[in-house]
């Protein structure tokens, strides 16, 4: 790092402009005898700058030339041409840039006699030659002549520079769940589409990146063929030749841009037909490793890394596969890296080729101890910050997790994963992204970088707009792109100039003067503050559970513990800070506020909204280019402000309601309305902002999704869908606050929960006796804990009692009939413990809701000595026989109940020692 630093320190430009007019000018390009396919793209590059400029040019290929006349020379360190011209030039052979730099050079006295103009372009390897290139092609193309000399050496900060792609789709598939996509035409026109590779390939090379990150859950079964499972592939023969085609073009146009590809696929799933033919699930997170799946996926790796040997390899061992325990470092030690060897071997190569280890959903510290002394080529990779954009002041235990892996791997990689907030609105503050990539080195350690997009991850390539035809999103969202890349190859660059530079690029993109570009970056950069500032605050999870942009509902914002509240948002992805309900408490108290806190955040974002809309406006009249798009752009600034304004109202009506909870005075109510009824207005604004203008918020369009409402079967996917229910809160809200002022002879305040009735069940495996819902039952067979307190609708229940200590080694398993569909109630307990098996959670494990338990139904049900409180879900089954597999750890079995008994989800409060006032009926 310190050396790079150094390096860039060093980077020294003279900028002469000539004085002679370009056209028909020749320049005479000097490459090697036989270049390298980078070093040959960099100079066509070149070329294409020179000749758009007006210039004729003439290229040959030699290794010991005379410098007579115009000339360019571009050679690689060492190589023949380098040492022949390199003195001429006057390169300090001992000065080499750092791998991919480049030196570029300007011609001694004794050549600047003979010509008027020669340059060298010397990179320390064909990466950087190539960077070497793009860079004098770009300077040939902003001043629209050849420089007079350059002298310069430069070199990129991050040594992995990536994007990344997803073969998958907004929705499963039918007969398939979560990342079950196989590459066809079908679902991925775009894969097949050469012309769109080419564009892509370019403007990544453009923005300087070096690495291609392409998703997928089990790619071996579209890719390749084993001899031992020929029923394993998923897709037809015709289709398995285009794939192979396609993938070998893409990697050789990848390479020739010094892009490397790396495909990433997650554990342990199997294709669809190996599943079917095995009678087995294509993926079970409960399933312990079995020889057969680890044998096919050994088989798969190594017939990838013969086939495709300058692919490498990502590897997610959460997800699908218990993520924590000696299962993953089994797998990764003894299933992956021997699979990737055995490729080796087939092939007859000792080099290994690199393979990333993700943090997702591991105990990745661990599995690195486990696999470095069998494998070198090792790189990790850990979410910034969650799956959003929150902080560029990132701290605590999972800054930590990043400095551990930073000083324990090679390269610890910066994985800027899906955008959960920012979805689907323009996202281009170029100050957040340098100071996030300037923590990523400072905080995290980290020194590579791989970037999601912007918007629309499930929806490659198209991005969220309604207009028509389809927006791509390399077009539409190129300033994330751009932003992230510049940094990623120096982060410390002078912000005034910045300013400028990017001011620059958006005044010549929309053809106004630089004023206005420089207030279109404003916008960007007012805007680009709200949607972090709001989740970390106010949001439930850093997850792509939550669409923040959709809004959230009051329960949500005064209750969040209820929605599985993910603490590591507010612990590690924000400046120190409070809740709104720790803001209320305090104030209630009298207690010192500490940090950042959601009134000032509120004030914050409507500053930031107001000032995004003012720049915006100031713009607007210069325009004179892509009119369209700049429209859309205000139009998201306009969304922004409403968005921040919505938040704002509906965080007072949340303070005076969690102030009512302390006081028991209706007039906090009455002060809370107003505000509500204000979100709403903003609200309707956003959704009329948005309807025509917006084709979906969120692009991962399933049961995932849960904050602010449920995203199944693709539905609530828009402002406009979601409006009522926001209006219903409200009237909702109105009847109550009427109800307790006027109450009948039974209040409608907390209604009485109907009592839960056990449903007809055979259970068919062991477990160790049934308990009733009693104070004094024991609920394990081998602990003494017994039932403290309970939710009195549990009562008549029937639970199931388990060996605790079994249930930590084996886990839990309950195979049962049932002639109509039911429900299964379990309860875990709402601390993280070592032997406590913890709920289901979306954050680390897509698969979370197959059964629709993401949701904690019961919050704080049940108290047990010893224990802490139980949370309680429900795993829904249809009728027949079945079976439910929970994962290591204690856990309750609390009973079975019949499909149609609705629990409404609420917060029983069984909490010792703390004040409990239910407010959630206020508001449903
Ligand atoms: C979570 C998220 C998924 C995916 C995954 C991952 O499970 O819900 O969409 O992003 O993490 O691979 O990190």
């Amino acid at each position: 790092m310190k050396t790079i630093r150094n390096w860039i320190a060093f980077v020294c430009c003279v900028l002469l402009f000539c004085s002679f007019k370009p056209a028909g000018e020749t320049v005479t390009i000097i490459l090697p005898k036989t270049p390298h396919g980078r070093v040959a793209f960099g100079a066509e590059k070149l070329v294409a700058a020179l000749k758009q400029t007006g210039y004729q040019v003439t290229t040959v290929k030699q290794d010991n030339p005379s410098l007579q006349k115009r000339v360019i020379v571009i050679s690689v360190w060492d190589d023949a041409l380098f040492k022949a011209t390199a003195g001429v030039f006057q390169i300090n052979k001992q000065t080499k840039p750092g791998k991919e730099g480049f030196v570029l050079g300007a011609p001694g006295a004794a050549v600047k006699k003979k010509t008027s103009y020669a340059q060298f372009v010397g990179g320390a390897d064909a990466s950087g030659t190539l960077y070497g290139c793009l860079e004098l092609a770009d300077r040939i193309k902003t001043t629209g002549k050849l420089p007079d000399a350059i002298t310069m050496i430069d070199q990129p900060e991050m040594v992995l520079r990536g994007a990344c792609i997803g073969m998958q789709k907004p929705y499963y598939l039918p007969g398939r769940t979560v990342y079950e996509y196989p590459y066809t035409p079908e679902q991925f026109p775009w894969f097949y589409d050469k012309a769109h590779w080419i564009s892509y390939l370019d403007s990544l090379v453009e923005n300087r990146m070096n690495s291609l990150y392409l998703w997928s859950g089990h790619p071996f079964a579209s890719l390749v063929k084993l001899k031992d499972y020929p029923y394993a592939v998923e897709v037809d023969d015709a289709t398995f030749k285009k794939n192979e085609e396609v993938f070998r073009f893409l990697t050789k146009e990848a390479d020739k841009r010094g892009i490397w590809v790396i495909q990433m696929f997650y554990n342990i799933i199997v294709s669809k037909p190996f599943a079917e033919k095995h009678n087995i699930k294509t993926q079970d997170r409960e399933r312990p490793i079995v020889p057969l799946i680890a044998d096919y996926t050994r088989k798969s790796i190594a017939a990838f890394v013969q086939k495709y040997p300058n692919v490498g390899l990502m590897v997610a061992l959460g997800e699908a596969m218990e993520g924590v325990g000696n299962d993953d470092i089994e797998w990764f030690t003894k299933t992956i890296i021997p699979g990737v060897k055995d490729g080796l071997k087939l092939l007859g190569k000792t080099e290994e080729p690199p393979i990333v280890l993700r943090a997702h959903d591991t105990d990745a510290p661990a599995v690195m101890e486990a696999a470095t002394p069998l494998y070198k080529n090792l790189y990790t990779e850990a979410k910034y910050n969650g799956e959003a954009l929150t902080t560029y002041t990132p701290r605590g235990p999972w800054a930590e997790l990043h400095r551990n892996l930073s000083r324990n791997g090679t390269v610890q990689i910066e994985n800027v994963h899906i955008l959960a907030n920012l979805e689907p609105f323009r996202y281009g503050s170029a100050d957040f992204i340098q100071k996030s990539v300037k923590a990523m080195h400072d905080v995290h350690h980290g020194n590579a970088l791989h970037l999601y997009p912007q918007a629309s991850f499930w929806d490659w390539p198209y991005a969220a707009d309604s207009a028509s035809p389809r927006l791509l999103q390399i077009e539409r969202d190129w300033i994330w792109y751009k932003e992230w890349a510049r940094y990623a190859w120096n982060c410390r660059r002078d912000r005034n100039q910045e300013v400028e530079y990017w001011g620059g690029l958006l005044a010549d993109k929309f053809g106004t003067k630089q004023a206005q570009g420089k207030n279109i970056l404003t916008a960007y950069e007012e805007s680009g503050e709200i949607a972090p500032k709001l989740l970390r605050r106010v949001g439930i999870t850093d997850g792509n559970r939550q669409t923040l942009t959709l809004g959230m509902f009051m329960n949500q914002l005064i209750n969040p513990f209820r929605f599985g509240l993910f603490t590591l948002l507010y612990d590690s992805e924000g400046p120190e800070g409070e809740m709104l309900i720790e803001y209320a408490e305090k104030e209630w108290k009298k207690e010192k506020h500490i940090g950042e806190t959601p009134v000032q955040v509120m004030n914050e974002v409507v500053a930031h909204g107001n000032k995004a809309v003012q720049a915006i406006e100031q713009a607007t009249a210069g325009i004179t280019k892509e009119k369209d798009e700049f429209l859309r752009i205000k139009n998201d600034m306009y969304c922004y402000r409403a968005l921040a304004n919505c938040f704002a109202e509906k965080s007072k009506a949340s303070l005076w309601v969690l102030r009512y909870k302390y006081s028991r005075q209706l007039s906090d109510l009455d002060s809370a309305l107003p505000y509500l009824r204000k979100s709403v207005e903003y609200y309707r604004e956003l959704a009329d902002l948005t309807k025509g203008t917006y084709r979906y918020a969120n692009s991962m369009q399933t049961a995932q999704r849960k904050i602010p409402i449920g995203g199944d079967n693709g539905k609530n996917k828009t402002w406009v869908e979601l409006l009522p229910f926001y209006e219903k809160e409200l009237s909702h809200f109105e009847r109550s606050i009427d109800s307790l002022k006027n109450p009948k002879p039974v209040a409608a305040t907390v209604t009485k929960k109907p009592l839960l009735e056990n449903a007809d069940v055979t259970v068919l495996s062991e477990y160790a006796g049934n308990y009733t819902f009693a104070v004094g039952q024991m609920m394990f067979s081998d602990t003494m804990s017994v039932i403290k307190n309970y939710a009195p609708e549990l009562a008549n229940l029937k639970g199931y009692r388990f060996n605790k200590a079994r249930q930590i080694a084996a886990g839990t398993t309950i195979r049962f009939s049932n002639a109509k569909p039911v429900k299964v109630l379990v309860g875990f307990f709402n601390k993280k413990g070592p032997w406590l098996l913890g709920a289901p959670e979306l954050e680390t494990n897509a698969a979370a809701n197959d059964y629709g338990q993401a949701e904690t139904k019961i919050a704080n049900g049940v108290v047990i000595t010893g224990f802490p409180a139980v949370n309680i879900h429900t795993y829904s089954f249809p009728a027949g026989t079945n079976t439910l597999t929970l994962a290591k750890g204690a856990c309750m079995i609390i009973g079975f109940i019949d499909s149609d008994q609705v629990i409404k989800p609420y917060d029983a409060g069984l909490v010792p020692g703390v004040t409990k006032l239910e407010l959630d009926w206020l508001f449903e």
